[in-house]
């Protein structure tokens, strides 16, 4: 049988915490780390290899992009984290440069694998990859809006003590700035959430800035994007057909073309296997529009 294996490149603070979590949940047989910084990538290796009486078998080691070759998914975060007080998309013109590189050394030794985005602005670094790369552009995945879709459930499970599991809710654009949060879709067991406006603007603005919050603590997030990380990877791995909110290319959605963005689409082996086109509300529309001008903006910035 065909092993398993994941790639990671970049194995920063969500690099390794992403590496971690699909170790711990016995995802692949093979996971690969690969990093600018090679010693940390050997460091990591090793210390997780250390881990393996405690967990099985998966063989981990830090690789060079020859080891790309038979990836069933190669998850990217290299790039800069965010600063204090710096946007997603202030990052955009460092970031852009590193997956110059990365994308032409993965293409050397792989064509068929799924490429998984994270570093951001993930939305037009998921374009870029999916432009670099001539894939088909189901195999070129961003981890979203899916991160900023849990926050918002977690939000709104606090506020009704219910399972955040248990609520469906979807933020919906860029992840970033200007995300669109869809209360006309939300729901628990199918009955619509009604909460008080203010209340629900607490929960969206904390939805939207929770980036920033956690930066100004600890100077990073990352094991929550990890568990994202994770849980897209599992519905590839496991051909699953789940709905989740990534980036992926729009084509007449809801009128917008030719941007990535976050959107609930149907997951599996294939990688994005289907859009799914919802009723949004007029004004969800309206934003979302807004949304795809933004990233529209900055796509022609740098390809200018
Ligand atoms: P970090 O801890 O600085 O790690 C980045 C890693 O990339 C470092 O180990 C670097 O050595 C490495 N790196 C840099 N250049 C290269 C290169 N050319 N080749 C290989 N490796 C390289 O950053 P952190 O892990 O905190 O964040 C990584 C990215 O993820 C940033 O762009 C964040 O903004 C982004 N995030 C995205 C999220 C999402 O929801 N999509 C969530 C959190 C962070």
């Amino acid at each position: 049988m065909k092993k398993t294996k994941i790639v990671v490149i970049g194995v920063g603070a969500v690099g390794s915490t992403t590496a971690y979590t699909l170790l711990l949940r016995h995802r692949m047989d093979e996971l690969v780390l690969i990093d600018a910084n090679v010693d940390k990538a050997i460091g990591d290796a090793l210390d997780m290899n250390h881990g393996m009486p405690f967990i099985g078998r998966t063989t981990v080691w830090a690789g060079s992009y020859k080891d790309c070759e038979n990836a069933d998914i190669i998850i990217i975060t290299a790039g800069s984290a965010q600063k204090p007080g710096e946007s997603r998309v202030e990052l955009l013109k460092r970031n852009i440069g590193i997956y110059e590189s990365i994308i032409g050394e993965v293409l050397k030794y792989n064509n068929d694998g799924i490429l998984l985005i994270a570093t951001n602005p993930v939305d037009i670094m998921s374009y870029f990859s999916w432009k670099k790369s001539g894939w088909p552009v189901e195999r070129i995945i961003g981890s979203g809006t899916l991160l900023d879709s849990a926050r918002f459930r977690y939000l709104i499970g606090q506020n009704l003590n219910i399972d955040p599991r248990s609520v469906h809710a979807h933020i919906v654009g860029e992840h970033g700035d200007s995300e669109v949060p869809l209360w006309s879709l939300a729901n628990v067991a199918g009955s619509e959430i009604e909460l008080a406006e203010n209340t629900k603007e607490y929960i969206f603005t904390n939805t939207r800035d929770a980036a920033y919050q956690i930066i100004n603590t600890k100077g990073s997030t990352y094991y929550a994007i990890a568990l994202a990380l994770d849980r897209i990877c599992t519905a590839i791995l496991r051909d699953e057909g789940a709905v989740l909110n990534i980036s992926t290319l729009l084509t007449d959605y809801h009128g917008i073309s030719d941007v990535y963005l976050g959107v609930p689409s149907i997951v599996d082996r294939s990688g994005v296997r289907e859009v799914l086109q919802l009723d949004f509300t007029i004004e969800e529309k309206e934003l979302l529009q807004q949304s795809a001008n933004k990233m529209k903006e900055l796509i022609k910035s740098i390809e200018s």
